[in-house]
């Protein structure tokens, strides 16, 4: 069976291409997850992509990647900004660990600007729209190699 790569996805991203296009786009959670599924199947892996808006889910989630997956990626969304939880949970992953941002927090709030999970991710990317999360999984399957 093909080895699986996480991708993650914190708060209120539920909603991705349904509010606030104009930060986030018109793409939906559904959108990602195709794009995200022609890149890694075409290197020969499987992604499983989930969202949560309940911090202890994710983290649930991480613990349960400790077996089941090569690889996460995470938008951890709001949790980015305030969770050493989540962190702490990522630091008992062995694999490779991207950050996806869809809107550029450098150019946003203050607040935006710091991640906790950015002192565990082997690579971050920010301002890329959606696109970023397909680009993530291109880089895991290089990272993975
Ligand atoms: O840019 C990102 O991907 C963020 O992780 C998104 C988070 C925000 O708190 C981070 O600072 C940056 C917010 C996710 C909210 O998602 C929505 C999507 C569509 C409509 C409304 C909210």
């Amino acid at each position: 069976m093909a080895e699986t790569i996480y991708i993650l996805n914190g708060p209120n991203l539920n909603l991705l291409g349904k509010r606030q296009p104009e930060i986030y786009g018109y793409d939906t959670l559904a959108d990602v997850e195709a794009a995200c599924a022609e890149v890694a199947e075409a290197a020969g892996y499987a992604i499983r992509l989930l969202q949560s808006n309940w911090e202890g889910q994710i983290i649930d989630w991480i613990h349960e990647a400790r077996n089941d997956a090569v690889g996460i990626v995470i938008n951890p969304a709001a949790f980015t900004h305030t969770s050493v939880a989540v962190l702490d949970a990522l630091n008992t992953f062995e694999g490779p660990v991207l950050e996806v941002h869809i809107s550029n927090v450098h150019k946003r709030e203050a607040f935006r600007h710091h991640s906790y999970v950015s002192l565990r991710a082997d690579g971050v990317i920010a301002g890329f729209g959606t696109e970023g999360y397909a680009l993530a999984v291109r880089r895991m399957v290089s990272l993975l190699g």
